[in-house]
């Protein structure tokens, strides 16, 4: 089987939108008749499935938060009966309930060939060992690039994440041509492997399929260059399908959104208004071909942009490019908003050897303060006059990226915790005074 679907992922765009009005319209239908909650939605708002004819009409419909599924918990929002839902998901979430999400074997397979259309954008094939070391069980990562990678016909390595030793190993004297893992794993394993001996030409590693958090362009060029791969960004979330929403091509210009499967948009999260494609905001998808949990406008918290000329690759396809970060990660910082995504750029810009950093926000003296800890670097440091001088240019390089200024405090070698997941890079003490000062 082909996963390089040419005729839709390269099709003029208004062939593309007269599918996806297709399917909208139909999609419509099927919640209005079987979601409880999106009926008395669509009746509060006064449209009826049949005002909704083609995407032109998207932008009247309700949107669908985090909330309405936590409202909802577990399965009050999927569209089929349980005996048609062959798998469940969670996202543990860092605040608040967790949310279900619900498959039917239907919604398995679009999956799968999602996932199997990610790898072959990035040029793997089924002679590829794909080595999937994000974590299998409830988080979509593990089991999501492993039904992709089966798909493609590739030979499927299920490593899951952690024991770095053992990983390494398989590396080796697996052949995996293909990695799955989340960039703050990869820094990790790169960063494992350098202390214990091994060399990248040990591996036969050629891509890796990096997703589930952001990550800048500084630290895909530590992990190309630690791994001796090219990186690759893959997108995804739990509410909408897991990994494979949307993944890069060979050219590394944003992330290819499988839209015969998923309509995004782009809103102001003030306004809610639609923005035009190169504005950023806030990303929201439509799920058009999904029985199970038919997401509708749904609103994703991460901040990107789409663009929709044509890519290099020949794709038509809709193009995220790398989010910058959630709205609710977002730190302000005495009243500035800072990205923790633009903080990592900046420090790695100046050494890219900190690819291990923890941002701290206190409250002092009813000011914000924002504390950059790094660990201090090993070998350019040989005096206090060292130290002084790279606390002063990391300082330096933070303050003018972010316009706030930082406390930076340097860590002893290898004291901030490593990552196998999602990397915490963020404690904001003010929300844990916040919590129980009432
Ligand atoms: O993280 C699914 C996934 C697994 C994607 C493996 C890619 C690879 P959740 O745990 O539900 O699902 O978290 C979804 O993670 O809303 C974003 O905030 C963030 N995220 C996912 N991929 C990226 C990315 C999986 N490439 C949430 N860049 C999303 C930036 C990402 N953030």
């Amino acid at each position: 089987m082909n996963y390089y679907l040419k005729e839709i992922e390269c099709s003029p765009r208004h062939e593309l939108e007269s599918l996806q009005s297709f399917r909208l319209s139909k999609q419509i239908r099927h919640v209005y008749e079987n979601v409880a909650p999106y009926r008395a939605k669509m009746d509060e708002a006064g449209i009826k499935p049949e005002d909704i004819k083609s995407i032109a009409d998207l932008a009247r419909l309700p949107f669908t938060t985090k909330q309405d599924l936590r409202d909802n918990y577990p399965y009050g929002m999927f569209a089929v009966p349980m005996s048609d839902v062959v798998r469940i998901h969670a996202s543990s979430g860092t605040t608040g309930k967790q949310t279900v999400v619900g498959y039917t074997q239907n919604d398995i397979e679009i999956w799968a060939e999602c996932a199997a259309r990610s790898l072959v954008q990035i040029g793997g094939s089924k002679h590829d060992y794909v080595h999937v070391s994000y974590g299998y069980g409830l988080f979509t990562g593990g089991l999501g690039m492993h039904y992709g990678a089966e798909k493609l016909g590739a030979v499927t390595i299920p490593a899951s994440a952690g024991n770095s030793m053992r990983q390494l190993e398989m590396f080796r004297d697996f052949g995996s041509s293909i990695v799955c893992m989340t960039p703050s794993y990869a820094i990790s394993l790169i960063e494992f492997a350098q202390e214990n001996g091994f060399n990248k030409d040990d591996f036969k590693l050629k891509a890796g399929v990096l997703g589930a958090e952001p990550w800048s362009e500084e630290m895909r060029r530590e992990i190309e260059d630690g791994f001796g791969i090219k990186a690759y960004d893959i997108y995804g979330l739990s509410e909408i399908l897991g990994p494979s929403v949307s993944c890069e091509c060979i050219y590394q210009c944003g992330m290819h959104v499988c839209e015969d499967h998923f309509i995004p948009e782009v809103i102001d999260p003030d306004t809610l208004e639609p923005l035009p494609s190169g504005k950023q905001g806030e990303l929201v998808f439509t799920c058009i071909t999904k029985e199970a949990l038919p997401l509708i406008r749904y609103r994703t918290r991460d901040i990107a942009t789409l663009v929709y000329d044509k890519c290099r690759c020949g794709r038509t396809l809709a193009r995220m490019l790398k989010p910058q970060g959630r709205t609710d990660d977002m730190l302000i910082i005495r009243g500035v908003n800072v990205f923790p995504s633009q903080i990592e750029a900046a420090l790695l810009s100046f050494d890219n050897k900190a690819t291990n950093y923890l941002l701290v926000v206190d409250k002092a003296n009813n000011l914000d303060t924002l504390e950059v800890q790094i660990e201090t670097p090993r070998g350019i440091i040989s005096s206090i006059a060292d130290l002084q001088k790279y606390e002063k240019k990391a300082k330096a390089v933070i303050d003018s990226a972010i316009g706030v200024g930082v406390t930076i405090k340097l860590k002893e070698p290898k004291s901030l915790e490593r990552s196998m997941g999602k990397a915490v890079r963020v404690v904001d003490n003010r929300k844990i005074k916040n919590k129980f000062e009432g």
